[in-house]
């Protein structure tokens, strides 16, 4: 085989071998290199077999799979230019005003980012979403945006799915390079939980776009403008993307007693985040509670205040959402969030494949092939089974959401938590506790990371049996989470209107609050120095040279950062082992493909499982590209 990947090479296919060809694919003669690559794979593999996934708590030993079927394309036709094209024709100004143009309705697809986050608690591994990203943006050219990294997807892709983030943008890149691609971001917070130096947002910013981001939607958690506003201008002034500044939404505009999310106070907030220079208004509905009537209201209103195209995403927690873009389009929005059928609905986002055929033969369609969508909807819907460990058990839409107002993808993961606390049975009472906690908290939004805070205050009740009542009256005596001190300490930002004063007193407990940026409290980073402390502690490297992304991953996720890296010294990259045998294992005589390089693939076969022996270590037999490979593996059991 060493000899046949250099025999298969392009470059020496075309007899066009110089000098270089060493230099420039090392990978195909260092065979000792793959051997150990080989080895640590089927180390990985055997404890999964032996032990399980970590991650998976439950498996179904019962279950059937049935192989998703990849929509065909023309692998050696060239892409039809898309939008990405366009921008980099354009540029971000001149895009901005083609958007607000345009007169047919445009669609980005969130299945590769939020419809996973808000089904399948993030999981979805990039194994899965490389088989169909060269087929899907060659089949469909016409699709606004690809939403697919940030939010959650970076941290779990360290965390649990011992992949790197970077790695699976800058592989969507090549594989697309037609379509925008679209991450969210969260303000000063990036893509984690708390506030982080302004300059490690800006290099991660300038980072995300060199390697592949093109459209930022950028919020902040309480809707405050000093976390949004500079990281529109990071993007402004670090990249060539385009900043979608997003309000978050909240409330119900429509009810005349909810005197705080008014119309009034959302036109204001577009108007700052315009002024602020996004090239793009987001309505960022993440709870699914925009109803349609008010969903007209709001987007005709801004669409006469601002100048900008307004981009809106909503979840289908409701299950009424499809009808909230029907009145959206009616009065003018630009683009809408969609999730294919496969991965739609629910906390998800609405059904792309209907809302395509919702909208044939009105004068705002946009002609999609639709018979090819429905074929990706079809792969999704069989991948999506190799992810049933990770389903919430949601089963119907709830009404429920317009009085606890959890987000899509909070919602979901609230049960799976409930379970883990003991607390199945009392899951609607955490949810109606939310609620609770949101009025106690003074009606703060509620998105990544201050829902967290609302979660933990709601469980945390729930599990101790304590009352809003309780914390009104004996407050001081009652020790919050560690979340809920640092939101009343702004360590979060400010909310609108400010935190209730006597609860703050009484969690705080003479602490003092900041009232401004707590970016202005961090220290920067100093990326010379601490760039060099850091690869002499990673100094091993993952079987390549560490660079400036490793190092972003680490500061803002500095734990889970180093046990991806060890997890990676250990077993390798495990990005290309295939989605089933990743998380369940392989069974006797299955036998896979994982792919190293290009060109360069193990043909792995199990064998048999041996028994554990006196010291609890068990033998497994594999053969590797027809070679017997045997591994010892402890029980942990
Ligand atoms: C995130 O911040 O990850 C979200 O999806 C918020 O809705
Ligand atoms: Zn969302």
């Amino acid at each position: 085989p060493f000899l046949d990947n250099i025999l298969q090479h392009d470059t020496f296919r075309k007899g066009a071998v110089t000098v270089n060809f060493i230099r420039d694919t090392k990978s195909l003669f260092t065979i000792k290199e793959s051997r150990n690559r080989a080895t640590k794979l089927v180390n990985f593999l055997g404890d999964v077999i032996v032990n399980g996934n970590v991650d998976v708590k439950k498996v179904d030993i019962h279950k059937k799979f049935v192989t998703p079927v990849i929509p065909a394309f023309n692998e050696d036709e060239a892409y039809t230019k898309g939008t990405k094209n366009l921008l980099t024709e354009l540029g971000p100004e001149k895009f901005s005003a083609w958007l607000k143009n345009e007169k047919k309705v445009h669609f980005t697809d969130t299945t590769m980012r939020d419809a996973h986050q808000s089904l399948l608690a993030t999981r979805m591994r990039s194994y899965d979403m490389l088989k169909v990203a060269e087929g899907f943006a060659k089949n469909h050219p016409e699709v606004f945006s690809m939403e697919v990294w940030g939010g959650a997807t970076f941290d779990v892709c360290l965390r649990f799915l011992r992949e790197n983030p970077w790695e699976r943008l800058r592989s969507l890149r090549v594989a697309m390079p037609n379509l925008l691609l679209q991450m969210l971001i969260r303000g000063s917070n990036g893509v984690g939980y708390t506030a982080y130096p302004d300059n490690l947002i800006g290099k991660f910013v300038e980072q995300s776009w060199e390697n592949g981001v093109d459209v930022f939607r950028i919020f902040d958690s309480l809707n405050w403008m000093k976390s949004l506003a500079p990281c529109i201008e990071h993007v402004r002034t670090r990249t060539q993307g385009l900043a979608e500044g997003s309000i978050c939404y909240t409330g119900d505009i429509l009810d005349p007693k909810r005197t705080k999310y008014t119309l009034p106070y959302y036109i204001q907030l577009a108007k700052d985040i315009e002024n602020a220079g996004a090239h793009i208004l987001g309505i960022k509905d993440m709870a699914g509670l925009l109803k349609p009537y008010a969903a007209y209201e709001l987007v005709s209103a801004l669409k006469s205040e601002i100048n900008i195209p307004i981009h809106l995403h909503t979840h289908d927690t409701s299950s009424v959402q499809s009808a909230t873009y029907l009145k959206a389009i009616e009065a003018g929005v630009d683009v809408i969030d969609v999730a294919l059928g496969g991965l739609s609905g629910l906390t998800s986002q609405p059904n792309f494949n209907s809302i395509v055929e919702m909208m044939r033969f009105h004068e705002r369609e946009n002609k999609m092939d639709i018979t090819k969508l429905n074929e990706y909807s079809n792969y999704w819907e069989s991948v999506r089974e190799y992810y049933y460990a990770f389903e919430s058990g949601l089963k119907a839409g709830t009404g429920d959401i317009y009085q606890h107002e959890i987000p899509g993808g909070q919602y979901s993961n609230l049960k799976p938590q409930a379970e883990g606390l003991g607390l199945a049975d009392r899951f609607h009472e955490i949810t109606k506790m939310y609620g609770e906690v949101n009025e106690l908290f003074g009606d703060i939004v509620k998105v990544t990371p201050s829902s967290k805070v609302v979660g933990d205050m709601a469980q945390y009740l729930v599990s101790n049996n304590l009352t809003i009542q309780d914390v009104k009256e004996r407050g001081d005596t009652i020790s919050f989470p560690s979340s809920v001190v640092n939101l009343f300490k702004g360590e979060l930002g400010q909310p609108v209107g400010g935190f209730p004063k006597a609860l703050q007193n009484s969690i705080l407990r003479g602490q003092q609050p900041f009232t401004d940026r707590p970016n202005a409290h961090l220290e920067p980073v100093d990326f010379e120095e601490a760039y060099k402390d850091f690869v002499k502690v990673f100094k091993k490297g993952m079987g390549r040279e560490l660079d400036i992304t490793d190092f972003l991953s680490y500061k803002l996720y500095p734990q889970v950062f180093t046990g991806a890296y060890n997890h990676h010294i250990k077993y390798g990259n495990v990005m290309n082992i295939p989605t089933k045998n990743f998380f369940y294992g392989m069974e006797p005589e299955e036998e896979i493909i994982i792919e190293l390089d290009q060109g360069k693939i193990l043909l792995v076969e199990l064998i048999s499982v041996g028994e554990p022996n006196d010291e609890g270590k068990v033998t497994v037999f594999f053969k590797v590209n027809g070679q017997t490979r045997n591994v010892e593996i402890q029980d942990s059991s």
